[in-house]
């Protein structure tokens, strides 16, 4: 059996370590390295190169380093086999973390009072009470109902935004294209964890931040997105932060990643900029479950958390 791992701008020495010893009986191949294409069964992918399943005519599945699979389903070459994605509780926790952390900063007004800072300013603006202002979390999946619960936890009001109906305890959702409207329209944060499929990508734009409400938070809604960059219209961003149609943003992925250092976001002054790090794909928990797949998968099991490709995600 052989595994080879197709992962572009991330070092691959450290997983083929991880797997070669999870996995005493698998040939494990670098893409880098020497390898017979009709001899791997699984290969481990992240925002695989065009040529990335070339020759590999005995392919079993693909493995998905993240949870994100938009480039997987996008890819020009696609194998028909199946897609795992990567479900993993670490990741969840972290992505969590990080909804949290810029929940809470625009919650409590943090971009005014680092302004007031710069310019030795004390002004005691109130930051309203968690529980006067609501979360709306575009996504209710593996992470999105996770950084949704935990939100409700901590004292938001919190609504959330899915496809299908849900019920999540003490959380308002509203579902579909046709509710759309009204969950913005009762939101004054909003958190995108949407998968970037046909139907989701540019969400984020001008039309969508004007439906915001936007009689709770001083200075207009604010924005946080850690899902894909292909979600947001950055331009629309950058002029919604400008003329107050947004109070401010954290962003954490972007149209073109690296940011260009000629992107205006890098200036705004209400603009959090992280570079996709929200939910980094742990190393030892992504090797103990994808060894886990391939060693039940090889045993006749069958595969979990597979992509539904007519949906995308
Ligand atoms: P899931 O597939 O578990 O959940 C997706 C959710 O989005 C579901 O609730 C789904 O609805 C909803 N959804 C999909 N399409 C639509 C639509 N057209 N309208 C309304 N709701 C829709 O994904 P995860 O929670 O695991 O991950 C979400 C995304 O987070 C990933 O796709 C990835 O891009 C991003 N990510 C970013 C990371 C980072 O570091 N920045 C790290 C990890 C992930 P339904 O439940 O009805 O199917
Ligand atoms: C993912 C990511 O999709 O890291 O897992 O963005």
């Amino acid at each position: 059996m052989a595994l080879l791992l197709h992962l572009t701008g991330i070092d691959e020495t450290g997983w083929a370590k991880g797997f070669r010893e999870a996995l005493p009986g698998t040939r494990v191949f670098m893409h880098t390295e020497a390898y017979d294409p009709s001899e791997i069964e699984y290969v481990f992918a992240w925002r695989p190169a065009a040529d990335a399943f070339a020759g590999l005519v005995n392919l079993k599945a693909i493995l998905s380093l993240g949870a994100g699979v938009d480039a997987l389903v996008s890819h020009p070459a696609l194998p028909d086999v199946p897609i795992v994605r990567f479900i993993d509780e670490e990741m969840t926790h972290c992505m969590s973390d990080y909804v949290i952390s810029q929940v809470t900063m625009h919650q409590r007004l943090f971009n005014r009072y680092a302004a007031h800072q710069k310019a030795k300013i004390w002004s005691q603006l109130y930051p309203p009470a968690s529980h006067e202002i609501a979360v709306g979390v575009m996504g209710l999946g593996v992470l999105g109902a996770d950084a949704a619960k935990k939100l409700k936890a901590i004292g938001f009001s919190v609504n959330g935004w899915s496809r299908s109906p849900k019920n999540l305890d003490g959380i308002d959702v509203y579902a579909g294209d046709e509710r759309f409207d009204a969950f913005l329209a009762a939101t004054d944060i909003l958190v995108c964890l949407l998968p970037l499929t046909d139907e989701t990508a540019g969400i984020l734009n001008m039309d969508t931040f004007k439906k915001l409400r936007r009689d709770r938070l001083i200075g207009g809604p604010a924005l946080v997105n850690a899902a894909r960059g292909g979600h947001q219209k950055e331009a629309d961003i950058v002029a919604a932060l400008r003329d107050g149609t947004l109070g401010a943003a954290s962003l954490d992925v972007f149209e073109v990643e690296p940011l260009p250092r000629t992107s205006p976001l890098w200036e705004l002054e209400t603009c959090f900029i992280t570079p996709h790090v929200a939910a980094i794909s742990n190393e030892r928990s992504g090797v103990a479950y994808f060894a886990k797949i391939i060693r039940d998968h090889a045993a006749g099991a069958p595969l979990p958390n597979l992509v539904d490709r007519s949906r995308g995600y």
